[in-house]
């Protein structure tokens, strides 16, 4: 057997037997690489006479192409049968059931659930939603409110006050969500509807205080928005939220320093074994305040009270969720315990909708 012939048998076979499309590349590089071996074979070519070269090209040239059609064709089936072993392998089995991602696994705060079905209950009355910064300036949370520095209402609303800055000005944390609404009369002219939610801050704390809490407040201001209708918008909202038909509600004088006249509102509830229910019954539960807007509050806000007059209103979110969703104690609102939030939470793609249900 020539040389020739015998690099032949064992490059071939060397080729076949090849575990994978490693080992090949190897051999590839062996044989026909810069330094390979048949490379080597090919270089003696241009030393030899012609008539050796006559002779032993053909050889040498007609092994390098059947080692390069092996190469290919061992390449090939190598390559096939790695594609064949991974679909094998990574076989999606596409009758399992899907697994839980984190929409399944999370909840929503009864909190947000609240603000969003509020949102949802204004928002189809028209309502535009506005929000302001929970750091506040004095003036916005209390003078322009219509309480008076050293007024004794202050106090009622103590809460946490910064160090004074540069011009001497201490701001606070935002006692009410009102300021919202005086940002929104000095920056757009009236009509004017808003709901303001938001986070909310006092120097309170029991049973059923906590320091920070939620309240949404509402403000209709234009030339005629009258009693009647600050009635109407609060029963509407009423029926919407607590998802009864019906609902009687009462109307008490009060007294809050930015209202004129102002008044409490209970409504109609029947307390039979510790479990509330709206909308029957001949007892009563407080759950929010209201009232026309004083005129010093529009003037202090731009706006010409011999022209325009408004209603608003305020409650707490806390509260109301409580009510709603009959949970007995604050104070795990604010504790973020997993097993509380997958008792108490919603769904988050169940969204609050008039149409498609708001707590359902
Ligand atoms: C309550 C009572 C209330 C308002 C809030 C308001 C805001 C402006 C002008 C006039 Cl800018 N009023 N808000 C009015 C009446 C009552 O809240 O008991 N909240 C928990």
């Amino acid at each position: 057997m020539t040389d020739i012939a015998t690099l032949e048998r064992d490059l071939l076979g060397a080729i076949d037997s090849a575990a994978d499309e490693a080992a090949i590349e190897e051999l590839r590089i062996a044989a026909l690489g810069k330094s390979g071996s048949i490379s080597a074979l090919l270089k003696t070519l241009g030393a030899m006479t012609p008539e050796e070269r006559k002779e032993k090209g053909p050889l040498i040239n007609g092994l390098r192409d059947r080692v390069q059609g092996a190469i290919a064709a061992r390449k090939e089936a190598l390559g096939e049968a790695a594609l064949d072993a991974r679909l094998s392998s990574e076989r999606v089995d596409v009758s399992l059931p899907v697994q839980d991602g984190p929409e399944a696994r999370g909840r929503i705060h009864p909190i947000s659930q609240v603000i969003d079905e509020i949102t949802a209950i204004f928002g189809d009355m028209g309502f535009a939603i506005a929000e302001g910064p929970d750091v506040e300036t004095d003036d916005l949370n209390f003078t322009k409110l219509n309480f008076p520095v050293g007024h004794p209402a202050r106090e009622m609303h103590d809460t946490f006050f910064f160090a004074p800055d540069a011009n001497g000005e201490r701001k606070l944390l935002r006692t009410h969500t009102s300021p919202v609404q005086v940002r929104t009369m000095l920056a757009q002219e009236p009509p004017i509807r808003v709901i303001c939610p938001g986070r909310t801050y006092r120097n309170d704390s029991d049973q059923t205080h906590t320091p920070m809490f939620h309240q949404v407040e509402g403000l209709v201001i234009d030339k005629k928005a009258n009693l009647g209708h600050l009635k109407w918008v609060l029963e509407e909202f009423c029926k919407a939220f607590f998802e009864i038909d019906d609902v009687k509600m009462r109307f008490r004088p009060s007294f809050f320093p930015f209202t004129e006249p102002s008044m409490e509102v209970d409504i109609q509830c029947s307390r039979k074994g510790g479990e509330i229910r709206f909308g029957e019954g001949d007892d009563w539960l407080e759950i929010l305040g209201c009232g026309m807007v004083h005129p010093n509050v529009l003037k202090n806000c731009g706006l010409d009270p011999d022209v325009y007059q408004g209603f608003a209103w305020g409650m707490g979110i806390d509260r109301i969720a409580m009510l709603k969703y009959g949970m007995p104690d604050l104070r795990p609102f604010f504790e973020a315990d997993v097993r509380w939030l997958a008792h108490y939470g919603f769904r988050p793609l169940d969204l609050p909708t008039l149409t498609g249900g708001l707590s359902s």
